[in-house]
């Protein structure tokens, strides 16, 4: 620990700039695709990449994208709407998994671990089976081109699976992260007014079965819910209602399936995520473009080559898992790792273990799974042996340098480039992130992906680029795996993304860029936090705690955490008569769990008898924190009720 200590310190006195290994650059993919292309340099290759259309078109070459029929204009941008690969017809399935069935017949697509050590092998030759057989029940129940399917399921490999067969034949998937509440799981149901849903009886997290059948029923009855398939993983025999209610195995067809054939823009999945108002969005991701765009990052970023095992430890219910362990690997035809649960169960190596036991060779994971594992001690780590590892990176979160350096020194054993990627579930796809070619600054999502047209703005839009000042991150030109839209929601999807400036996207985040072009993300404007990596709205938390009987009114803030990035504290205004108590902050905390899932649980909860407003009634977030922080809360007597913000300072201080 005190070495590590040391050279931490020395790394932030430094600002030391760590250069790929030469090995490495020369091997890299994105090395030959310069050479290739006559591109003597990083900055030549950024520099020929803003000519979009051309960089890619030519990345869809690169990653052996196969359309039905081809393109015949690359992008069509009438602001802001894109749409890419004009006139092809696709089907993201077809590269995913149809073509690899016969190029890599035998080669595993996933290793998967399930918590208790069971262990399940998929060949691609298996899964595009699976997928067949599974596609057919999908059909045989009614599901066409267009429908919405949603898909509560855990890590397992049914839930690839799931979603596959939904995009095969042309229906919508929509994922819900398995953590998430019933409460959510019928918010989303209810929005993309889906016909299907497919479950499981339950998971193992943590050594304990999480059951999910019986808590959809539930919500079921006030849903469009005609048909649910169930998979049975943990043998718990959830009841089953006849008629509307199949196990998985019941209602497999026949290993014989066509792909339907789409048009490259038609939609292919929804994932909901959140954003200022209570309500979550409904991002639309579309078959084409997101296929090059996932593809080429990953292909780039990651470098991936044929004999790689790449393991990607988000979850699927998140875009980083739609993108990184779904879509992109199997396009490019890798073997991907897939586990089910807790990262330290039964011991704090199990991921350690993981990367032992298949040779894992390219791993990607979040700064508060690295900051979790740094608090627990190098030993776990130190007592395997990691060396196969040859790139590493993160997601979800800015790094900080602590983080970084153990990351790099305990996981990577000082000889595996770092890749900080930033993007988001709007993106789809990596925005901002070094390649194996690039220089890197720890705690710098280092440049944008080439095509990427990024930059910082001031309110009035001029650019900040290289003054290293803080200011908005947009981005100028469109991306193959960018949003097409709000699912029903095009007035909010205007609002949130395309009204600060106009025909750029606005990306919510924070950032400045240095004299050398690095970026900085410094983290979310907009009432959002980030707990562990995830994004939770502040409102989202204050509904929830809002819906108890006891409470009146609630402010949600975050707060900086060592381990989790953000810890969610909540100010609570009790309905009169009703008592504060121990047992009624635990009761609040359970119920925003029920509400929402066990990820919005709030750390912290304080009653105060009112809670600072504007004069129009607006709860001043903005002053909680500041206060709760110990921090100047700017000008207070604008307020109506400037009395509240000693409310709350005394009881963040523990006063009362
Ligand atoms: C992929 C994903 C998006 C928000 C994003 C930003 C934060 C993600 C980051 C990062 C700094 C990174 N974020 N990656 N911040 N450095 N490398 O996480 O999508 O769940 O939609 O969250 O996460 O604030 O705007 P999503």
């Amino acid at each position: 620990m005190k070495e590590t200590q040391e050279t931490i310190a020395s790394l932030l006195q430094e600002g030391r700039t760590f250069y790929p290994p030469e090995e490495l650059v020369e091997n890299s993919n994105v090395k030959r695709f310069m050479d290739e292309h006559d591109i003597p340099t990083y900055d030549e290759l950024l520099r020929k990449a803003q000519n979009i259309e051309w960089f890619w078109s030519e990345m869809a070459r690169e990653v052996s994208i196969e359309w039905y029929e081809p393109y015949t204009q690359v992008l069509e941008w009438n602001p802001p709407y894109a749409k890419w690969f004009i006139n092809a017809k696709y089907n993201i399935v077809h590269d995913a998994l149809d073509k690899q069935a016969k190029l890599r017949k035998n080669k595993l697509a996933y290793i998967w671990e399930g918590e208790p050590g069971d262990i399940r092998k998929l060949t691609y030759h298996d899964l595009y089976r699976e997928v067949n057989r599974f596609a057919n029940a999908l059909k045989d129940l009614g599901i066409r081109k267009g429908d919405r399917v949603t898909i509560w399921l855990p890590m397992i490999p049914e839930l690839p699976i799931a979603m596959l067969a939904c995009a095969k034949i042309g229906a919508i998937h929509s994922v819900v992260f398995s953590g998430f509440s019933e409460k959510a799981l019928l918010d989303r149901i209810q929005d993309a007014e889906a016909k299907l849903l497919i479950t499981a009886d339950g998971f193992y997290r943590g050594g304990k079965v999480i059951e999910l059948k019986s808590r959809a029923d539930q919500i079921l009855d006030q849903t469009t819910i005609e048909n649910v398939i169930v998979y049975d993983r943990t043998n718990i025999n959830p009841p089953m209602k006849e008629g509307r209610d199949h196990w998985w195995q019941d209602v497999l067809g026949s290993r014989k399936c066509e792909t339907e054939i789409m048009d490259a823009n038609d939609t292919l999945f929804i994932l909901y995520t959140s954003g200022t108002t209570g309500k979550p969005k409904g991002v639309i991701h579309a078959h084409g473009g997101y296929a090059v765009g996932t593809a080429s990052t990953l292909h780039f970023i990651f470098d991936i080559k044929e004999d790689d095992i790449w393991w990607c430890s988000a979850d699927i219910g998140w875009i980083t898992g739609h993108s990184y362990i779904v879509y992109a690997p199997l396009i490019l035809g890798a073997t991907s790792v897939m586990y089910e649960g807790a990262p330290t169960h039964p011991t704090p190596a199990r991921w350690w273990e993981i990367i032992e036991r298949y040779g894992v060779t390219v791993f990607y994971t979040a700064p508060t799974a690295i900051r979790m594992f740094m608090r627990l001690g190098e030993k776990y780590p130190q007592n395997h042996d990691l060396s196969t590892l040859r790139l590493l990176g993160t997601v979800g979160e800015p790094i900080n340098p602590e983080a970084w350096v153990w990351y790099y020194k305990y996981i990577g054993n000082e000889q595996c480039q770092i890749m900080d990627t930033w993007w988001q579930t709007e993106t789809g796809m990596q925005m901002i992130s070094p390649l194996p070619i690039t220089p890197l600054k720890p705690g710098s999502a280092t440049k944008p992906f080439p095509g990427i047209d990024a930059d910082v703005f001031d309110p009035e839009g001029n650019s900040l680029h290289g003054r290293n000042a803080g200011g908005y991150l947009v981005i100028k030109k469109p991306w193959p795996a960018m949003l097409r839209g709000l699912w029903r929601a095009e007035e909010r999807y205007i609002n949130t993304y395309w009204s600060a400036y106009p025909n750029i996207y606005f990306t919510g985040d924070a950032a400045r860029v240095d004299s050398e072009g690095y970026f900085w993300i410094q983290g979310r404007l907009d009432d959002v936090l980030n707990v562990s990596g995830h994004r939770i709205g502040n409102s989202e938390v204050e509904s929830a705690l809002v819906s108890h009987p006891a409470v009146s009114e609630a402010a949600v803030v975050g707060k900086p955490h060592e381990v989790k990035g953000e810890a969610i504290v909540a100010f609570v205004v009790l309905k009169s008569g009703i008592e504060p108590s121990e047992q009624l902050i635990d009761d609040l905390k359970q119920h925003v769990a029920k509400e929402i899932g066990k990820i919005a649980r709030p750390d912290e909860i304080y009653f105060v008898p009112d809670l600072p407003k504007t004069r129009s009634g607006k709860i001043m977030r903005r002053v909680c924190r500041a206060v709760m922080l110990g921090k100047d809360p700017g000008d207070i007597t604008t307020l109506a009720n400037p009395e509240a913000v000693d409310f709350v300072r005394k009881a963040a201080s523990g006063e009362v």
